[in-house]
C-alpha cells in the first residue's frame, strides 16, 4: 500500500485567537506543536508566523528563522513555509521568507480570490484582541492577490531558491493558470498540487468538487503529486477520500479548529493522529519525511538556508 504524505497546517493565517486556546501563536508553540506533529506521523509542516503578543499573522522574517532554526534543531520534518501570509500583506512581504531561508518546500497560491473570512464574526462573542475582528470584516471587501505578474515572480523566486512550489488551488480556473505557467516555462514538473477546499470565494468542500478538481489537473497537467485539505470537519472527510485516489493529505488547525462536532482540537498532534489512525485502517502507512522528501523531489533540510 502507498506511503502517504501527512501535512500539518499548524496555525495558518485564517482563523483568530479568539476562536481557539489551542490555536498555536508563539515561535515556541509552533515549535513544540511541530515537534508532536511529527511524533504523530507528519512528514510535512505547513508554516505560518505570528506576532507572539497579539497573535496577529506576521510576515516577520526573524520570527520564522526562529521557528524554522528550533524545529530543525528537533527533528527532520519538511517545513513548508506560507508565501500567502493573508490577503492583507503584500506580495513583496509575503515572498521574503523563501529569499531569506531558502526553505525545501513553501506554497504558491495559483490564483486570485476574495477570501471570505467574515461569517466567523457571527460566532465569536468575546474577541481577546481588537485586530481580531476588524481583520474578518475586512475579508469582506478584500482580495487575495495573486496576479499573473505575481506568479512568474514567484516562479523565478522558486526557481533561484531550488525551493519546491506547493501549488495551493482553490478553484478549477487555477488549474488552468497552472497549465499556462507549465506551458511556457514558469513552472517545472514534477508538479505538487494542494487542493484547498472550502474556502469561501472558492469551491465548497464536498466528494464531487474534489474528482472534478482531480479530475480537471489531470486533463490539464497530466502527471503530478497531490494532496487535500478541507476546511472544518471536512478535512477529514475530503482528506480520507484523497488518500483513497491516490493522493495525500493535509490536516492541522490552519483550515479546522475541531477534532470531532462540537470539540476543538487540543492540538495539531491530535489531528495528524486520527488521519493516520483513519489512513492505518486501509492499509496505509504515514510517509517519513525522508520518504515524503524523495516523492516530492525536494533538495534536502542541508540545501535550506537556516
Ligand atoms: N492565509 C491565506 C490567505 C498559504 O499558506 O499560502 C492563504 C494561505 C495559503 O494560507
Ligand atoms: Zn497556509
Amino acid at each position: 500500500m502507498a506511503k502517504i504524505i501527512v501535512t500539518a497546517a499548524l496555525t495558518g493565517g485564517i482563523h483568530v485567537p479568539s476562536m481557539s486556546p489551542y490555536l498555536p501563536i508563539t515561535p515556541q508553540q509552533l515549535i513544540d506543536e511541530s515537534e508532536r506533529a511529527y511524533d504523530a506521523g507528519a512528514a510535512v509542516v505547513h508554516i505560518h508566523a505570528r506576532d507572539p503578543e497579539t497573535g496577529q499573522p506576521s510576515a516577520s522574517t526573524e520570527i520564522f528563522r526562529e521557528i524554522a532554526t528550533s524545529i530543525k534543531s528537533k527533528c527532520n520534518v519538511i517545513q513548508c513555509f506560507t508565501t500567502g501570509g493573508t490577503p492583507e500583506m503584500s506580495v513583496a512581504d509575503r515572498a521574503k521568507v523563501v529569499t531569506a531561508l531558502k526553505p525545501e518546500m513553501a506554497t504558491y497560491n495559483a490564483g486570485s480570490l476574495n477570501f471570505g473570512l467574515f461569517p466567523f464574526t457571527d460566532n465569536i462573542q468575546e474577541y481577546k484582541f481588537p485586530w481580531e475582528k476588524r481583520f474578518l470584516l475586512a475579508s469582506e471587501n478584500g482580495i487575495f492577490t495573486n496576479t499573473f505578474k505575481t506568479l512568474k515572480e514567484y516562479s523565478q523566486l522558486f526557481a533561484e531558491t531550488n525551493t519546491k512550489p506547493e501549488l495551493e488551488v482553490y478553484d478549477a480556473g487555477m488549474i488552468a493558470n497552472l497549465a499556462y505557467f507549465c506551458n511556457n516555462g514558469y513552472l517545472s514538473k514534477p508538479l505538487h498540487i494542494q487542493f484547498v477546499l472550502g474556502i469561501m470565494g472558492g469551491l465548497m468542500p464536498d466528494t464531487d468538487n474534489l474528482l472534478f478538481l482531480y479530475n480537471s489537473a489531470k486533463k490539464a497537467l497530466v502527471d503530478f503529486t497531490w494532496s487535500a485539505c478541507a476546511t472544518e470537519l471536512n478535512q477529514f472527510t475530503i482528506g480520507t477520500m484523497a488518500f483513497l485516489m491516490g493522493g495525500n493529505v493535509r490536516v492541522g488547525m490552519e483550515d479546522n479548529l475541531y477534532i470531532e462536532a462540537g470539540t476543538l482540537a487540543k492540538s495539531n498532534a491530535e489531528q495528524v493522529e486520527k488521519i493516520v489512525r483513519i489512513l492505518k485502517e486501509f492499509g496505509h502507512e504515514p510517509a517519513t519525511p525522508d520518504e515524503a522528501r524523495q516523492i516530492l523531489g525536494l533538495k534536502g533540510q542541508d540545501k535550506v538556508n537556516f
